[in-house]
C-alpha cells in the first residue's frame, strides 16, 4: 500500500482534474509517457449527482456519488476500461479518486450522471443500494478538536457513511476492487480523515492484489494516498494514517507556497523535510497546489501557489521535482475565476476536450501546467537524477539557493536579485542545456548553456529579470 508502482524512469503523477477517460487515454500516449510522467490521478469515476441549481454544473458535483457505477462527464464504464488499458500499456499507471466517506448532500429527489435516481433527503440510493440505516445520524462537522464529531457527522452536509457497518464495507470494497480488475494502480481516499482509521483498514485489507493482466508483478497491492488535512492543532493526526498508506503532507503545500511567495528565506528550505515538521518521505504524497486549495478550498488560504502567479509556481514545482522528498504530483487546472465554476464545456454541460497548440501548450480553457517546459522538463530532471541525494548545498544566506543530485543534476534558484557566481555542480565537465529556459532539441540547446569545468564549478548566471527564477542542468541534458 505504500509502493506507488512509477516504472523505473519515470515519476510523478499528474492530477488531470475533469478530463474525460478519452482524452486522458490520448494524452498517456502522446505526451505522459514520452515525458516521462509516471501516472495520472483522475477525477472521481463514480456516478455522482448532477447539480441543477447552480448556473452552471460545478467541478465539485463529483464529490457527491449517487452510485459507484462508472458513469461520470468524464465517461462510461467502457471507456473507462480502454483508458486504463491504453496508459498501462504506455508504462503510465492510474490512480482513482475514491469518494467513499459519504454520498451526496441533502438534494431532495436527485438523478446522477448515469440516470441512477435517490431520495437523498430518506437517504435512499437505490443504485447501490444504500438505505437510512447505513448512515451516521444526522450531525454536522463543526468541531475539528473532537475526532468523533470529525469523523462520525456529515462534513459539509454530506450523507455520511457508516464504514464500521460490514454491509457498507462490503459495497465500497467491491467498488474498489471492480476498479482494480479494470487496472489502476491505487487510490486517492478522499476526506480519509472523515473516517475512523480502524474502519479503513478493514477496507483496505479485502482489497485484491493489483491485475497482473496490466503488467504489475504478482502480489502487488494498490498505492493508497489519503486526504487528511493536518496541519497541527486539531485532534485528528495524519500519524493515524501512516500505518495504513500514504498520506497527503498538507503542510509541504502551504509552506512551499509561504517560503517561494517570498514570505520566507529560500535559505530556510536547507532541512527541508522532516525538519520542516512533516511526515516521513517515504509516507508522503506531495504537491504545490491541489483541485481544492487552489481555489480556496480545503486547507493553506492565501498561502498557496498558483498556475496564477506563474514565476513563483513554476519555481515552487521545481524546487519540489528537484528534491527528493515525497511522491510528487503535479495539479493539471482549467482556467476559473469563480471557486465553483466547473470545467470549459459546452451548452449542453459536456466537458470540452483540451486543445493542443504547436508550442505543447493547451488551449480551449484549459492550463495543463504539465505541459509547461520548466514543469515538465523538471520532470525529466526528477528521473534522470533518481536514487541520488542532495549534496553541495549552498545558499548566499538569502533568498538565493544552489544544490546538486549527485553527479547527476544541479539546480539554482534566485528569489531576490541577480545571481552571478562560481557554483559547484557535482557534474562531469562538459556543456549542458539549461532545461528551464528551453530544451535540447536534436543536440541544439534553445535556451542557456552552462559550462561546467573538470573541477565540477561552472558560472551561474541567473537574472531576476528573467522569466523564470531557476536554472537546472542533468546528465541527460548534456550538449
Ligand atoms: C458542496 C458545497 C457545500 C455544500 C455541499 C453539500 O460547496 O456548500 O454544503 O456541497 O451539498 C468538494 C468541495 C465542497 C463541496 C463538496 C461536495 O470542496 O465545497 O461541497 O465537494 O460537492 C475539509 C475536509 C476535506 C475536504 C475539504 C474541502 O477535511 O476532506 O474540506 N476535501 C475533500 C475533497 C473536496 C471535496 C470533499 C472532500 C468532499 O478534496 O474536493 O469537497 O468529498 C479545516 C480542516 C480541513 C477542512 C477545511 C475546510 O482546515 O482542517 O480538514 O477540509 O477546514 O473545511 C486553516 C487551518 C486548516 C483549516 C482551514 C480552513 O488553514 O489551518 O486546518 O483554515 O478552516
Amino acid at each position: 500500500q505504500w509502493d506507488n508502482h512509477w516504472q523505473a524512469g519515470r515519476s510523478t503523477i499528474v492530477h488531470l482534474f475533469e478530463w474525460k477517460w478519452d482524452d486522458i487515454a490520448d494524452e498517456c500516449e502522446r505526451f505522459l509517457a514520452p515525458k516521462g510522467y509516471a501516472g495520472v490521478q483522475i477525477s472521481p469515476p463514480s456516478e455522482n449527482v448532477i447539480v441543477t441549481d447552480q448556473a452552471y454544473r460545478p467541478w465539485w458535483e463529483r464529490y457527491q456519488p449517487i452510485s459507484y457505477n462508472l458513469v461520470t462527464r468524464s465517461g462510461n464504464e467502457e471507456q473507462f476500461i480502454n483508458m486504463v488499458r491504453r496508459c498501462n500499456n504506455v508504462g503510465v499507471r492510474i490512480y482513482a479518486d475514491a469518494v467513499i466517506n459519504h454520498m451526496t448532500g441533502d438534494r431532495g429527489d436527485a438523478v446522477g450522471t448515469g440516470s441512477s435516481t435517490a431520495a437523498t433527503s430518506s437517504e435512499e440510493y437505490p443504485a447501490v443500494p444504500y438505505h437510512a440505516e447505513h448512515f451516521h445520524p444526522s450531525c454536522s462537522v463543526n468541531n475539528y478538536n473532537d475526532a468523533n464529531n470529525v469523523r462520525n457527522c456529515e462534513l459539509s452536509g454530506l450523507k455520511d457513511l457508516d464504514q464500521s457497518n460490514s454491509y457498507v464495507a462490503g459495497k465500497i470494497i467491491d467498488y474498489m476492487n471492480k476498479l482494480i480488475s479494470y487496472g489502476v494502480a491505487g487510490f486517492r481516499i478522499d476526506a480519509a480523515k472523515h473516517m475512523t482509521p480502524s474502519d479503513l483498514k478493514v477496507i483496505y485489507d479485502s482489497l485484491n492484489d493489483l491485475n497482473t493482466e496490466y503488467g504489475f508483478p504478482a502480489n502487488s497491492k494498490p498505492f493508497i494516498y489519503q486526504e487528511v488535512i493536518d496541519l497541527g492543532g486539531e485532534a485528528v493526526k495524519s500519524t493515524e494514517y501512516t500505518d495504513l498508506g500514504n498520506v497527503i503532507e498538507f503542510k509541504y503545500s502551504s509552506n512551499i507556497g509561504r517560503v517561494f511567495r517570498g514570505n520566507d528565506k529560500l535559505t530556510s528550505l536547507s532541512n527541508w523535510g522532516t525538519g520542516w515538521g512533516f511526515i516521513d518521505g517515504l509516507n508522503a504524497l506531495v504537491f504545490v497546489d491541489n483541485h481544492d486549495n487552489q481555489r480556496g478550498h480545503g486547507a493553506g488560504g492565501a498561502e498557496i501557489l498558483t498556475y496564477k502567479v506563474p514565476k513563483q509556481y513554476k519555481m515552487a514545482i521545481a524546487f519540489m521535482l528537484a528534491h527528493p522528498f515525497g511522491s510528487t504530483q503535479v495539479m493539471s487546472s482549467f482556467d476559473f475565476e469563480n471557486s465553483d465554476a466547473g470545467p470549459p464545456h459546452d451548452d449542453n454541460g459536456n466537458i470540452l476536450s483540451p486543445s493542443i497548440n504547436a508550442d505543447d501548450t493547451c488551449g480551449n480553457g484549459w492550463i495543463c501546467e504539465h505541459r509547461w517546459r520548466q514543469i515538465y522538463n523538471m520532470v525529466g530532471f526528477k528521473n534522470a537524477v533518481e536514487g541520488t541525494e542532495v549534496q553541495e548545498w549552498w545558499s548566499d544566506g538569502n533568498q538565493q539557493i544552489s544544490f546538486c543530485r549527485g553527479n547527476a543534476g544541479f539546480v539554482a534558484f534566485t528569489n531576490e536579485g541577480d545571481l552571478r557566481n562560481t557554483l559547484q555542480t557535482c557534474l562531469p565537465s562538459g556543456v549542458y542545456c539549461d532545461v528551464i529556459s528551453g530544451k535540447l532539441d536534436n543536440g541544439a540547446c534553445t535556451g542557456k548553456s552552462v559550462t561546467v569545468g573538470s573541477d565540477g564549478t561552472a558560472h551561474i548566471e541567473l537574472l531576476s529579470s528573467e522569466d523564470d527564477g531557476v536554472l537546472a542542468i542533468h546528465i541527460n541534458a548534456k550538449q
